[in-house]
């Protein structure tokens, strides 16, 4: 998929306006399985690649999502094949480097040790090519780890300063080896767990990041904003989906849900927990006129059994279209209507208005 070239000469990713919103639902092969964590057993039976990707597409997903620790890059031709067979596509790739050695406990591209972050480096650089022979547009670096676990664990403009570093050398490499086959390099920004503290928090620290790094390579870091995180920053995500766009810096979405109170992630079905959100997100996606893919990173419910493998997904899916459908169906009318509320700030309105939207009245 790589990047193109537009006629002002600035280099976009080519995957960005390749989508009808809702045609391209990329899902994480990660958001399946067994359950189970601290404080949860295991609830449902393993499934083997094969089987969780089919559960996946079964559940309306067109795109895969891949980690390094389930899909290890060594694995290449298999994966590529059970991908082929399924009729699907690898719409992300990311390397683990928060749970995947032991060495990034306290942090990765900005960990204290320089060949902790050197490490960080190479296994980036390792899924990146993984991520470019399976054909995938985006890669997704997750800060996972990186940040503070006490306050001063890390020299903070350091912690700064070592992340972009650590980014910057990777854009480089990718554009000297793979140039416009590179992959678009999204950060997802969190602002805590499994850290106290993580880097990059907000979105406002993506942007300075893609400030950050050469002008040369720039064009390739942007940004992948997820429902719950910017939920737990006290964020309004459609804001942020904004946000970025506005720099051009909008390069893939985590949509999922929250109920607004918690300082963890939620990682709810989409639609549940705030569904006012949910609404907003489609709106705005199609406000931006966003054409890239449509990514969701939900969790299963402990409760659901063996016969609702990939309901959390399902549902996310179906509310998507649902809520794309309802707003897609708004008359011409309508539509003038609610920009006259924006315009004179009729605020009573516009909040009526996008209630009854959402209760179809
Ligand atoms: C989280 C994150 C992760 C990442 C994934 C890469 O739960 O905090 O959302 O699940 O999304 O590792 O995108
Ligand atoms: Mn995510």
């Amino acid at each position: 998929m790589g990047f193109k070239k537009k006629e002002s000469g600035v280099w976009v990713p080519s995957h960005l306006d390749q989508f009808e919103l809702g045609e391209a639902i990329s899902v994480g092969d990660w958001n399946v399985g067994p359950g189970g964590g601290r404080f949860i057993p295991m609830v449902r039976s393993e499934l083997t690649l094969a089987g969780r990707l089919q559960a996946i597409r079964d559940a309306g997903a067109t795109h895969i999502e891949f980690h390094s620790t389930e899909a290890p890059a060594k694995e290449l031709k298999k994966i590529k094949q059970i991908v082929t067979d399924l009729g699907l596509n690898v719409g992300m790739v990311t390397a683990n480097l928060f749970k995947g050695r032991p060495k990034y406990a306290n942090g990765n591209f900005g960990h204290p040790d320089p060949k902790i972050r050197a490490l960080a480096v190479k296994d980036t650089k390792e899924y990146i090519n993984f991520g470019v022979a399976i054909g995938a547009p985006v890669y997704v670096y997750w800060n996972g780890s990186n940040g503070l676990r006490v306050r001063q664990g890390v020299p903070y403009t350091d912690l700064i300063k070592w992340t972009a570093d650590s980014i910057n050398q990777i854009l480089h490499w990718m554009w000297d080896t793979h140039k416009e086959n590179s992959l678009a390099f999204a950060i997802e920004n969190k602002p805590n767990e499994p850290t106290q503290w993580s880097y990059p928090e907000t979105a406002g620290d993506v942007i300075q990041i893609c400030q950050m790094v050469d002008e040369p390579v720039r064009h390739l870091v942007g940004g992948n904003p997820e429902v719950c995180h910017e939920i737990m920053s006290g964020s309004n995500y459609a804001l942020t989906l904004a946000r970025l766009h506005v720099m051009g810096k909008l390069f893939h979405v985590h949509l999922n849900g929250a109920t607004g109170k918690q300082m963890f992630d939620e990682d709810l079905p989409f639609g549940a927990g705030d569904v006012m959100t949910a609404l907003e997100t489609v709106w705005q996606l199609k406000e931006l006129k966003y054409r890239g893919l449509v990514g969701f990173d939900v969790q299963p419910r402990p409760t659901d059994t063996d016969a609702q493998y990939a309901e959390s997904v399902k549902q996310s899916i179906g509310r998507f279209h649902n809520l794309l459908g309802a707003i897609t169906d708004l008359s011409d009318p309508d539509r003038r209507r609610f920009l006259g509320y924006q315009a004179k700030g009729n605020n009573a309105e516009i909040d009526k208005f996008f209630f009854d939207l959402l209760t179809g009245n």
